[in-house]
């Protein structure tokens, strides 16, 4: 540990009005490993000099050697200002999209951050996410404009340009907030609104609608970063230097003699100080006049680097020195490098960490100042409204607020993520120093041991002295071994909070699972019960002991006995219960924290498997403690029995397999290509064939069902497809048939579903609880946002083909909140809307009369989910199809083998609006009808009739799906690359040759760079970051970030019809085709039938001058 011994934090922990517990946030590589450098260096812990070279949070070696950091850690610091003495808990998080969910862990235990910006690059896209992630979690940020040298080296602004741009990197980050703010008041306004409406449903008519926005009133202000409020600092993380405009203001008040609360509000903007009258004046920029910041700021720092980096000026350089009143030392003062006299100088005249970390502990909350509003949000889970919880949970709120470490004070705790940590490294193992009296005891045991290795020398003579070097060395095999073994294994250590109570070593605390109801778990043991009670059974509770507790100091961990609430920890003991989040408490009213928010999805996919096949064991022990210790890697076991690893990208990807050899498994792995994920989609039929000709639309339908595949029109006993895409089904005990139509969704349904994901689950748990009979208090927002989706989707699905289609929603799929659609288009089948809780809790069950066909209901719903998700063309899920189900019949006979018999007669449903394959169809209904009365026993053989109906529902919407034109969908990711002009054209280059489109570009103002936004398949960005690095040297790294699906607009099963497209694309039409390259590539991986001729004519590729 550094200058702060482990008691003065002890101490300072017990105080939680001067703890700050804060997370430095910001684009990949804007400083902020660098700023954390030099604020450990300011407690003594590493040296000031290496002081962002050594990058101490960055403890992996694979940080490192690549220089991003990978997981965010922690570390405690003491700083001391005037007569206060504060504790601040720092973590670092990584930049690099990739590793976004370790952001997410961060923020989630701080209550304010520290928002690096750099200077040239200004807001980049992994600005704006960490803002919005700071602003969801409710936490304050400060700003930290960073790396000014390059402005001032690398860009050779003057002070006044600087000055302009700094103003507008302002504006930029101050833009990302106000559209926070005001989609915030939008929607509490909109919220208010419903509620108004609500309430006076009753009133009589004469009310008075309020149109204002409530953009208005609100007051944002204090929002906002501004220098004149003391939230922003001006950095060079690596030159050791910073300010914040309050350090001036102090310095020219007692120069100048202008009261320091005037040169606060006048030092940053338009003002300028007039030279004759000394009064500082408004309109700087009207008059051309220098501003009172570059004039008096920004100048000196200009005037120093001139003196020091660009002239090397001696001179100028001891007139500085005396000026400032700053000695430095000789050996750094005839340097060879400017640099490292520049950072002694700055160091010491402006520190960057007394700007920043007084910054830090006025203007961040401390834990006792959590507000309200954030504690409801961390209570609230998923559905349920805050008020609704049980009271005694509702009571909890004050334990949060008042954030006591007394003895009646609940103890509730959040862990945000597990990591492992090497067992060398626990504080228990380390090697200590021994006192005096240990090496005494040691020596004594030493000789004694010594003496009586002499006695049995002597004793045994020379007889046995050849047999005892073998036994020796056989006992001291026998004991390294369980020691090597120990040496391997890795600890995990929970990464948390506490947020009431205090925490002491070995106490036991329920462990509340992100399902556990506060209310039942008060109903199941009412007489309440202590975790070192037996607890009885309680769905999603379980017990724990905390076994070790640590104060988390970088690299190193030291060990507490207890620890006082408001302070962020290490936890050990935990690893058989929490897998990698956690709410623990010793209360059971405590509800479970609401989920992290996650903004990366995890998108590529690896087979992972051992070189040596009988490693197994320890690869699947490994990829366990691999998914425990990452917040974003999934480890899941396919259907193949592919272990398989899906991460955020390349990088990650990466690291998690280095993580695999080198820590977990520690064996040798073989890695597949990533698995790319593919969707399948059908769409409209196209209007012009492949080459651009105008397809007529009866000639287009006889093209495109002649060419496919003809078996697709199979007109057979239990199945039929007829011309417009119908599929008739009938299961093969002959007892039931359904009509399938596939038809493509619009787009921006799609994409709507696709967004919505979280919602329709959420949905569709509320509806499994209201069929099971349970009331639940839905959360307003949610049903809020419940109705504003089922709205949303009734304004797309607009035309006469979707009349009515969202009250007709039967299910989404796969999974059930996938985006695919099944439409229940069966005319007098009514089920129970999907929308049911929307409609007030006592009509819905009395809505719909009991039918016949409920029981076999859910057989329908579970083979359009099968179908959905895995598709026909290479088992991929698939995406923005709407399944219409437009007949259905069920003959009693299936009913009386249904468990639940039911004694109706044949039940016959047809579909309306749709005449034109009804005669085929009943016709083979009514010779069905005959042929099942003789031989209904022989129907029993075909297993029960509900998993018949869901092989031949899945089947149906299959065919259905390939009755239209097919289409693979592609991910897509979005990718802003910043260039300069000199490699703008090798970047075009690389981004074409892997099938990117380039949305925009544009220049970034002030400087030579240039931005381009543009899109990239998934499938093609594999080495595409290694690649624009390599081919720009290094200036160009783009950040690859999932964005959407994208339809690959040719048609995979293609092939040449017409005399154009035929001269065109020659008879084998084995040009490119990208979509066939997708599908075949993934039937092949999958072990699928490709149908590919890999040599045709091959004597043609015989030499004709061997044969002479
Ligand atoms: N010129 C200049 N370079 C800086 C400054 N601060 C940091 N750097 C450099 O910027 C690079 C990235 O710094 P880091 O501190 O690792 O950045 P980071 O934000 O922690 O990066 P990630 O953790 O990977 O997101 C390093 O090469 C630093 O030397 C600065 O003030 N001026
Ligand atoms: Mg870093």
């Amino acid at each position: 540990m550094g200058a702060t011994s482990l008691d003065k934090i002890k101490t300072l922990q017990r105080n939680p009005a001067n703890i700050r517990n804060l997370c430095i946030l910001a684009h990949v590589d804007h400083g902020k490993t660098t700023l954390a450098d030099c604020l450990v260096a300011s407690d003594g812990i590493i040296s000031s000099r290496l002081a962002g070279k050594l990058r101490y949070l960055d403890s992996r070696e694979d940080e490192q050697i690549r220089g991003i950091t990978m997981k965010s850690s922690a570390i405690s610091l003491h700083y001391s200002t005037g007569d206060q003495e504060y504790l601040l808990n720092l973590i670092d998080s990584p930049g690099h999209v990739d590793f976004s969910s370790e952001v997410s862990t961060a923020v989630r235990l701080c209550d304010g951050a520290i928002v690096i910006v750099d200077a040239v690059e200004g807001v980049c896209p992994q600005t704006q996410v960490v803002l919005r992630q700071a602003w969801l979690e409710n936490i304050r940020p400060v700003l930290v404009i960073n790396k000014i040298d390059r402005l001032i080296v690398e860009l050779k602004l003057t002070s006044l340009e600087a000055y302009t741009h700094l103003q507008k990197i302002l504006e930029q980050v101050n833009a990302v907030t106000g559209a926070l703010f005001t989609s915030k008041v939008l929607e509490e306004r909109a919220e208010k609104v419903k509620e108004e409406v609500d309430k006076g449903k009753d009133l009589s008519g004469d009310q008075v609608y309020d149109w204002s926005t409530g953009l208005d009133e609100a007051d944002d202000s204090h929002l906002y970063f501004s220098p004149d409020q003391g939230n922003v600092v001006f950095a060079s993380a690596i030159d050791g230097w910073g300010f914040s405009i309050q350090h001036f203001a102090c310095i020219y008040s007692q120069r100048m003699g202008i009261r320091s609360e005037v040169l606060l509000k006048t030092l940053w903007g338009d003002f300028y100080l007039n030279a004759k009258t000394k009064r500082i004046m408004k309109g700087a920029q009207a008059k051309g006049k220098k501003p009172l910041f570059v004039q008096l700021v920004l100048d000196n720092i200009w005037t120093l680097y001139d003196a020091v980096v660009a002239r090397r000026d001696e001179e100028k350089v001891k007139k500085v020195l005396t000026s400032l009143g700053i000695t430095v030392m000789t050996r750094d003062l005839r340097h060879s490098d400017p640099k490292v006299l520049l950072h002694a100088i700055c160091s010491q005249w402006l520190p960057v960490s007394r700007a920043v970390l007084s910054m830090v502990c006025e203007k961040l909350p401390s834990p006792l100042e959590m507000t309200a509003e954030r504690v409801e949000k961390l209570m609230s889970i998923g559905t349920r409204r805050f008020d609704s919880l049980p009271e005694k949970t509702q009571e909890l709120k004050t334990a949060f607020l008042q954030c006591s470490s007394g003895t009646n004070a609940p103890v509730i705790i959040f862990v945000s993520k597990m990591f492992a940590v090497d067992t060398k490294a626990l504080p228990q193992k380390r090697h200590r120093p021994l006192n005096l009296e240990e090496i005494a005891q040691r020596r004594e045991v030493a000789r004694q041991r010594h003496a009586e290795k002499m006695t049995a020398g002597s004793l045994e003579g020379a007889l046995i002295s050849d047999r005892t070097p073998a036994g020796g060395q056989c006992a001291v095999l026998s004991t390294a071994k369980p020691e090597e073994e120990e040496e391997l294994k890795e600890v995990f250590i929970a990464f948390a909070r506490i947020y009431s109570g205090m925490v002491k070593k070995g106490q036991r605390v329920f462990v509340l699972g992100p399902k556990y109801d506060p209310a039942q778990g008060l109903s199941l043991l009412p007489g309440g019960c202590s975790a070192f009670d037996c607890v009885p059974e309680v769905p999603h509770l379980s017990c724990c002991t905390m076994e070790n507790l640590y104060l988390l100091m970088g690299r190193e961990l030291e060990e507490l006995e207890e620890i006082p609430a408001g302070n962020v920890l290490g936890i050990g003991g935990l690893e058989e219960c929490v897998l990698k989040t956690a709410t623990l408490s010793a209360s059971l009213a405590c509800p479970p924290f609401s989920p992290l928010n996650f903004e990366a999805a995890p998108i590529v996919r690896v087979a992972v498997e051992p070189k040596h096949p009988n490693d197994m064991p320890k690869l699947v022990r490994g990829m366990r403690l691999l998914n425990q210790a990452d917040p974003c890697a999934q480890v899941l076991i396919q259907e193949t029995g592919e272990h398989v690893l899906v991460t955020a990208g390349e990088v990650h990807l990466q690291r998690c397999l280095d993580d695999l050899r080198e820590r977990f498994a520690n064996i040798q792995i073989s890695v597949s290509k990533p698995i790319i994920p593919f969707r399948e989609t059908v769409v409209q039929p196209p209007k012009v064939d492949m080459v651009n000709e105008e397809l007529s639309k009866q000639q287009k339908v006889a093209v495109i069902h002649q060419v496919k595949e003809p078996s697709h029109y199979r007109s057979s006993e239990s199945q039929h497809v007829d011309h417009d895409g119908l599929v008739t089904l009938t299961t093969p005990n002959r007892l039931s048939t359904v009509c399938v139509r596939a038809i493509p969704l619009p787009q921006e349904v799609t994409v709507l579903l696709e967004k919505s994901s979280e919602l329709i689950r959420t949905l569709e748990l509320i509806n499994l609880s209201l069929r099971e009979g349970k009331t639940m208090d839905i959360n307003l927002r949610t049903l809020e946002a419940i109705a504003e989706l089922k709205e949303h989707l009734e304004i797309l699905l607009q035309g006469r083909k979707w009349r009515n289609a969202v009250e007709r929603i039967w299910a989404f799929g796969p999974r059930r909140y996938g985006p695919n659609i099944l439409l229940n288009s069966i005319k007098d089948y009514n089920r129970v809307s999907m929308w049911q809780c929307l409609k007030g809790r006592h009509s819905e069950s009395a809505g719909a009369p009991a039918s016949p066909l409920r029981d076999l209901d859910n057989s329908i719903v579970s083979g359009f989910q099968l179908a959905t998700l895995s598709g026909p063309m290479c088992e991929e899920p698939l995406m923005g199809v709407c399944f219409s189900v437009e007949r259905w019949d069920v003959q009693s006979l299936a009913f009386s083998q249904h468990p639940h018999a039911l004694k109706e007669d044949s039940v016959s449903h047809e579909a309306f609006g749709v005449s034109s394959h009804e005669n085929c169809v009943d016709l083979t209904a009514e010779r069905d009808l005959t042929e099942r009365r003789t031989d209904a026993s022989s129907a029993y053989c075909y297993g029960p009739v509900s998993g018949q109906l869901i092989a031949s529902m899945k089947e149906a919407c299959r065919q259905a799906f390939q009755a239209q034109p097919q289409r693979l969908m592609a991910a897509m990711y979005t990718c802003e690359i910043m260039a300069t002009a000199e490699v703008l054209g090798r970047v075009y280059g690389v981004l074409g040759k892997r099938e990117g489109r380039v949305l925009h570009e544009e220049m970034k103002e002030g400087t030579d760079m240039f931005i381009i936004t543009a899109v990239l398949p998934v499938a093609e960005s594999f080495g595409f970051a290694d690649e624009i690095r390599k081919r720009t040297s290094g200036l160009a790294s783009p950040q690859l970030v999932f964005s959407h699906w994208e339809v690959i607009s040719s048609d995979p099963y293609w092939v040449p019809t017409t005399e154009e497209e035929y001269l065109h694309f020659g008879a084998k039409a084995d040009s490119v085709n990208q979509a066939l390259k997708y599908v075949n590539a993934v039937r092949r991986r999958k072990g699928l039938y490709v149908e590919e001729k890999l040599v045709e004519h091959a004597e043609k590729q015989r030499t004709l001058s061997k044969n002479k």
